[in-house]
């Protein structure tokens, strides 16, 4: 038995070899010899769940008999990506791993390459919590993360005819070997009804809250490692599940259609993420998952406290609650719910632990991505969280009254309720007025968040605000996507220790005139771009020329992010080759990947736009041999792991003030990309952190764009005056990438002449004279990869683990517990 143990525990290459082809055998059904690609990988994802389980459950023995201080993370999303090369780096069995394929005649990257990511988020935030839960194991933080498990993450993007096609991701279909399901951890979920009051055993009035409607919540968890750390969190992600009395009820009464039906209407709450990074009005099914996902998290919290500490009144030291934006505000709600209503308490003393125990990140600044629900809809479908929200407002605006003493403009501003034709709930102002300490993701971000959006809050309470610059996972990102980089720079260091102490990428500088680094690096590079290039021309058809300057923009589509900027430099490009002035130039593939929100219509026609470009130019003889357009479809974290490591440039290029942090531009300037950018969210600190003359700014700055809008902007003044720009813009509507359509994109061209509400054309000119300086840089490959090799030495502070150990000590006043490793 004690050998068996060891098959499923062991690190060494027999153990691995023998629990492979158990599992391939016992779970799968499989020989080796009539495996199919998918047997290969769940045994191999198998192999890796085994040994990640021992650890897991020792992790959670310590927390629990230690009573350790724990973060609960509460994110509607968790972008999370392909378990196996991660666990496999996090376990550091890749090499043993890669050498028992080999012995077995199989290759370990297309095992690899087998596994369907988890996609249960939209973009940046979603990634973002997903490379914390890596980072808090790292860390050694004690932490769970809590979600939804939706049965259809964001979709997958098919381009067809130049236009995003969306197809449903039916990321489950095939089964998910790295989630437990625990029945027994299941939780009710109530909806609609009323509110009644009744006089409690010690005669005092109180509130109770008869739903209408009440569904199960039931616990999928999933085990995340870290690196170098026996430590393992928890991923706790609700599925929604119609609830047994329910059923029964149904079925009593006879009716069996009606039963079906009730269950299907409880699942449809964890069915499907929504795909939009912007909140829609009205969306009644997305406020009953916001609840659905928050309830069940906070009545788990309570279960666990009472179970390991006990009473209540120690639930804040207990525990720290983060809000990733305002989607989990309504946290503060429901746990103010449970603890007055089902726990029995005071307000005082329940709003004293709930204040205490949320902390809230702020995303965004633009105000069309801030969150309200109409008072109504609570009404309909939380009644008795309204009646907690307007006594939370009114203790509230008592506080700001006596502070501004009476500054009526102030208390509309600043209350939870937004009045007007329709009265809505601000959770910005909720999340802010439920928690102890408020972060924006940004140093500039940050600023505007105090100086802007929050102005009267940090006014009221200036300690609350924070800072937490984001970072991103070098596993992730550096030696699962990009190996011979990870192994250069192990090489050139003399150590890994660079893999969990990011700043000792440092030491690369020391060796950066090194003629011998240098040709490494660019050898690494080409490498990628190689392997970039042959994904492309199967998943695309178009020829990349690895020998090509690989200019990539790879982000949600959005106007503020401005791919449509870099379409204007591409059809500058065009004329300029065609008017046979490309002396200038280097050849370069300009390379574009993200996804739009299904109902956004411009961010689709920009898709469109950049397809049909391509069309023309990569069709063009005269100037193919200069430039190439591809775009990379479904652009997710698999994908994303492709072209990170085959960049040269990476573009980030929104409108200074609008991008909150940005994190894909850690990723390509950690492998080794040079940023071309605005002073906008990271990019700021990251160009601080590079040096300056490492990094290719332009634009204006947010104080700029601000006075400009307030002066009067007029974009046509810029398409009147500059000709190019003009040109450029003329060219779009002149049909020559439409088949002779001339009307096609003029929802686009006319906006940015007549709007252009995130001023591309006032940046035009400076953005293509930047790109210029690019070109010639480019051509001197010797300082180029110098400007490459700083980048990654000074990258350091942008991994995940600096800012996860940022919020241990200002934000939750945590500190690591370590797991023993055993003998
Ligand atoms: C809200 C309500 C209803 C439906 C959808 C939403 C919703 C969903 C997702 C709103 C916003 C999002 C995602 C936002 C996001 O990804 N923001 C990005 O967060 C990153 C991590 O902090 C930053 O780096 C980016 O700058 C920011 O845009």
């Amino acid at each position: 038995d004690s050998e068996r143990e060891r098959t499923r525990t062991g690190m060494s290459k027999a153990a691995l070899k023998q629990d492979f082809l158990d599992n391939l055998f016992y779970i799968q059904g499989r020989f080796l010899e009539v495996a199919t690609p998918h047997d290969l990988y769940m045994a191999a994802a198998f192999t890796t769940r085994d040994r990640l389980l021992e650890r897991w459950v020792k992790s959670a023995q310590l927390f629990k008999s230690s009573h350790a201080r724990t973060v609960c993370y509460l994110s509607a999303e968790y972008l999370l990506g392909p378990h196996l090369a991660s666990n496999l780096v996090n376990l550091g069995i890749t090499e043993n791993a890669r050498e028992v394929s080999e012995e077995l005649k199989l290759d370990l990257d297309s095992i690899i390459e087998e596994e369907e990511e988890p996609g249960l988020g939209n973009g940046g935030l979603g990634r973002l919590a997903a490379c914390f839960m890596e980072s808090l194991s790292t860390c050694e933080v004690p932490a769970i993360g809590y979600g939804i498990r939706y049965e259809f993450g964001i979709f997958d993007q098919a381009i067809e005819d130049g236009w995003q096609v969306e197809k449903t991701d039916n990321w489950l279909r095939n089964g998910n070997p790295w989630e437990i399901p625990r029945p027994k951890i299941c939780f009710p979920v109530g909806y609609g009804g009323h509110t009644e009051s009744y006089r409690d055993e010690r005669g005092q009035m109180r509130q109770r809250w008869q739903p209408e409607l009440e569904i199960n919540g039931v616990a999928y968890d999933t085990p995340i490692l870290g690196y170098g750390t026996e430590n393992v969190n928890l991923l706790r992600l609700w599925k929604a599940e119609a609830s047994e009395s329910f059923d029964f009820q149904a079925f009593n009464t006879g009716d069996y259609y009606g039963a079906v039906y009730a269950k299907i209407e409880a699942e449809t709450i964890s069915k499907v993420l929504y795909p939009n990074d912007e909140p829609e009005i009205g969306k009644e099914l997305r406020l009953k998952q916001q609840y659905f996902f928050v309830s069940c998290s906070m009545q788990d919290m309570i279960r666990l406290h009472q179970n390991t500490v006990g009473p209540l009144e120690s639930f804040a030291d207990k525990f720290v609650a983060q809000l990733n934006d305002t989607h989990p505000a309504l946290a503060v709600v429901e746990l103010m719910r449970l603890l007055l209503d089902a726990h029995g308490m005071s307000w005082d003393q329940a709003w004293g632990i709930t204040h205490r125990t949320f902390c809230y990140t702020n995303h965004t600044l633009l105000p069309e991505a801030l969150e309200t629900w109409s008072v109504n809809l609570f009404e309909r479908l939380l009644p008795r969280h309204l009646e907690i929200i307007y006594e939370i407002n009114r203790r509230f605006l008592d506080e700001v009254r006596v502070h501004f003493l009476g500054d009526e403009a102030r208390i509309w501003r600043m209350s939870l309720i937004a009045e007007g034709d329709e009265r809505r709930v601000r959770m910005a102002n909720l999340a802010v007025v439920g928690s102890q300490a408020v972060n924006g993701v940004a140093e500039l971000h940050s600023k505007l968040v105090k100086a802007t959006l929050f102005k009267d809050f940090a006014e009221l309470w200036p300690g609350r605000f924070h800072n937490v610059t984001n970072g991103v996972t070098p596993r992730r990102f550096m030696v699962v996507a990009n190996p011979r980089l990870a192994q250069l720079i192990t090489k050139t260091c003399g150590h890994e220790d660079w893999i969990r102490d990011l700043e000792r990428l440092r030491e690369l500088e020391a060796h950066v005139d090194e003629a011998g680094l240098q040709e490494q690096w660019l050898t690494v590079k080409r490498a990628a771009k190689q392997d970039l290039a042959a994904w492309m021309k199967q998943a695309t058809g178009v020829q990349l020329d690895p020998e090509s300057l690989f200019d990539v923009q790879a982000k949600r589509f959005h106007e503020y992010k401005r791919q449509h900027l870099k379409v204007l430099h591409i059809i500058r490009c065009y004329q300029r080759i065609k008017q046979g002035l490309s002396q200038d130039l280097v050849p370069r593939a300009f390379i574009f990947g993200g996804k739009a929100a299904p109902g956004y219509f411009m961010a689709k026609l920009m898709i469109k736009l950049i397809n049909a470009v391509g069309a023309v130019i990569n069709n063009d003889p005269h100037v193919n041999g200069w430039i190439r357009v591809a775009f990379m479809p479904d652009f997710n974290v698999k994908n994303g792991q492709r072209l990170y490591p085959a960049a040269d440039l990476s573009e980030q290029i929104s409108l200074a003030g609008k991008e909150a942090s940005g994190t894909g531009n850690m990723k390509f300037s950690m492998n080794g990309a040079l940023t071309i950018g605005t002073l906008d969210g990271a990019n700021v600190e990251i160009r601080e952190a590079v040096g300056e003359d490492n990094f290719f700014l332009f634009g204006m700055t947010a104080e700029e764009a601000l006075q400009r809008q307030m002066t009067g902007y007029r974009p046509w003044e810029h398409y009147q005056s500059d000709a190019k720009l003009k040109s450029d813009i003329d060219l779009i509507n002149s049909g020559l990438f439409s088949h002779g359509d001339t009307q096609i994109f003029r929802p686009l061209t006319d906006n940015l002449v007549n709007h252009d509400p995130f001023m591309v054309l006032a940046d035009y000119r400076a953005y293509l004279d930047c790109q210029k300086t690019v070109s010639e840089t480019y051509k001197d490959t010797q300082r180029w990869t110098r400007m490459s090799i700083l980048n990654v030495a000074r990258i350091g502070h942008f991994s995940s683990d600096r800012a996860i150990r940022d919020y241990a000590e200002h934000i939750w006043k945590i500190t690591p517990k370590p797991i023993e490793p055993a003998a």
